[in-house]
């Protein structure tokens, strides 16, 4: 069996859970607690991590590792990258300032950028508007990182597995 292991991050709330349990093939396993940060409207976040798993073949298999996304947890995203094969970021594009919050995530995991595949997925946004993608990816541009850009609803499972392929498309380059 090989198996690839694949991280997703991005700011809190941009649904990295959610995309998880979308896909997964077995029970995913969350570490969500209830959520004391008012900054964001939500019930719950996670501290450690999510975990699901999605079979390309009967040979090969995807571990999908969900990172939390409160910067206090930042120590979690180092652990969580060591021999990680690719990495998707979620940019949640209703919050204040996106490109700001992308530019956490750029930074804190520019090591496995630069050494593997990355894809940006925009979320919470309207899939239609491809201007709003070029702006993402005339961002990723200026600041010296080239990956794909994409819309996706996270809650719909083929979105996610298209996010997946499309990452998969680089590592087999
Ligand atoms: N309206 C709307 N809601 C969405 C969309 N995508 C995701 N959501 C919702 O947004 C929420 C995302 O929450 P989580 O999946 O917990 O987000 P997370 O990234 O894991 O957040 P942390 O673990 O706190 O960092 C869920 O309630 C989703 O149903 C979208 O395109 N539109
Ligand atoms: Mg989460």
């Amino acid at each position: 069996m090989i198996e690839h292991k694949i991280i997703i991050t991005g700011s809190m709330g941009a649904g990295k859970t959610t995309a998880i349990a979308s896909v997964s093939e077995i029970e995913p396993m969350s570490t969500d607690v209830m959520n004391t940060d008012n900054s964001v409207d939500k019930e719950k976040t996670t501290v450690a991590f999510d975990y699901g798993e999605v079979s390309l073949s009967a040979e090969e298999r995807l571990r999908i590792y969900g990172t939390p996304g409160q910067e206090r947890f930042s120590f979690m995203w180092k652990v969580l990258s060591k021999g990680a094969l690719g990495l998707i970021i979620l940019v949640d594009d209703t919050r204040k300032d996106p490109f700001k919050d992308l530019s956490i995530y750029l930074e804190n995991f520019s090591q496995l950028i630069e050494e593997t595949a990355c894809v940006v997925c925009i979320s919470k946004t309207n899939k239609n508007n491809v201007a709003r993608v070029n702006e993402f990816a005339r961002y990723l541009a200026s600041q010296g990182v080239i990956c794909p850009v994409v819309p996706a609803d996270v809650r719909e499972k083929q979105d996610v597995l298209f996010v997946l392929e499309l990452l998969l498309t680089q590592l087999y380059a």
